[in-house]
């Protein structure tokens, strides 16, 4: 199994973000990456039948910082699910903000664009140009989501990784990228997110395989991802089917009665599961969603992967064990499909590495 990355995906360092109310250091740190690499790179001394039955080998991707900035199909991959006024902002956001004499360490907005806030259907000037301050308000949905010097670098880079496994795809090919993205709708950042790679590698997937190929996109991130969500959502040609918990972040989405617009019934579906939902609960519920994509029949699986689920996870609340992660691994196995792994949460240190393996290998048994 290849593993994709690049060192450029440090470069997205936020200095804090507000939880409950006070300001914390960041949780979706850059040495997630590092802790990830080490546990699917490094071989253990005590050799188990799992290990040798499961190889990794590193895809390191040494991109210079101007060729991520210059790179024309990416940019062209990225606005097939961003909208360019969107781009344009995280592109533009750091230095307007820091111009008008805001803080170095990041740009954090004060205020959201609400449409219910609005008096008049036409959105003011200043959320397009000429106020960072109203700009970022309009483009973020939370204070997860600080925009730093080098953020638009790294997250297009992590997209980048993303794109770079899904064409060194035989028959699976994980790629090891943050920032994440699946809480990044067309044109919110929030919850971490910037640019939302699975759904940028699901578009470029069918752009190359001819427009309406089906896609799957199962996602196991403890959180609902209501960007990718939201990208999909009346189209049928791609399937979302989520597991997450609830109710917690983000709050507003992830309901079961959200199955998808009036072209796309069907065929977004989410599993929401209560707070201390244990292996049991949640790996039969993994199961079950993996009927739906067998059912879907699928061209390609992209597994959000995110490993906040962890009973000891800092910011989550399910009670999930080490010993479901080769399970998971196993079920999206079963489903038989060529498959593509997108990193999204996990905020553990000590444990990412580990999850992160064991779903890969119980993939690879
Ligand atoms: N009390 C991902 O896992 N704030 N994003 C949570 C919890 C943001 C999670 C507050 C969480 C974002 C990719
Ligand atoms: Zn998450």
């Amino acid at each position: 199994m290849l593993v994709f990355h690049t060192p450029l995906l440090v470069l997205h360092d936020p200095p804090y973000e507000i939880l409950s109310g006070c300001a914390q250091p960041y949780f979706e740190s850059p040495d997630r990456i590092a802790l990830i690499l080490a546990a699917l790179l490094t071989t253990k001394e005590t050799a188990t039948p799992a290990d040798t039955a499961s190889h990794f080998e590193e895809r390191r991707c040494d991109w210079t910082r101007d060729e991520i900035a210059a790179d024309r199909e990416l940019m062209e991959a990225v606005a097939r699910v961003h909208s360019r006024d969107y781009l344009d902002f995280l592109r533009e956001i750091y230095d307007e903000w820091v111009a008008e004499g805001g803080s170095k360490d990041a740009a954090l907005p004060e205020t959201f664009l609400r449409r219910d806030l609005l008096l008049e259907p036409a959105l003011p000037d200043t959320t397009s140009k000429g106020s960072a301050i109203a700009r970022i308000g309009r483009y973020s949905f939370d204070l997860s989501a600080p925009v730093t010097a080098e953020t638009w670098i790294a997250a297009l880079a992590s997209t980048k990784v993303a794109l770079e496994a899904l064409a060194a795809l035989r028959t699976e090919t994980p790629a090891a990228a943050r920032p994440p993205g699946h809480h990044a709708t067309d044109e919110l950042c929030g919850g971490y997110c910037y640019l939302n790679s699975a759904a940028v590698a699901a578009r470029h997937f069918q752009a190359e395989r001819g427009e309406g190929s089906r896609v799957a996109i199962l996602d196991i991130d403890y959180h609902h991802g209501n960007g990718t969500s939201q990208i999909f959502y009346d189209d049928p040609s791609v399937l979302y089917v989520s597991l997450h918990a609830t109710p917690d972040y983000p709050y507003y989405t992830g309901s079961k009665d959200e199955r998808g617009g009036p072209n796309a019934r069907g065929f977004n579906i989410n599993y929401p599961l209560p707070l201390h939902t244990a292996d049991d609960e949640y790996l039969a519920t993994l199961s079950q969603a993996g009927d739906d994509v067998v059912a879907f029949d699928p061209a390609l699986v992209i597994v959000s992967l995110g490993v906040d689920t962890y009973i000891d996870d800092p910011i989550t609340q399910f009670q999930i064990t080490g010993a479901a992660y080769p399970k998971m691994g196993e079920l999206v196995a079963r489903l038989g499909k060529p498959t593509l792994f997108v990193m999204e949460g996990g905020y553990n240190k000590g444990a990412i590495g580990k999850c992160c393996r064991g779903v890969l290998e119980g993939f690879q048994l």
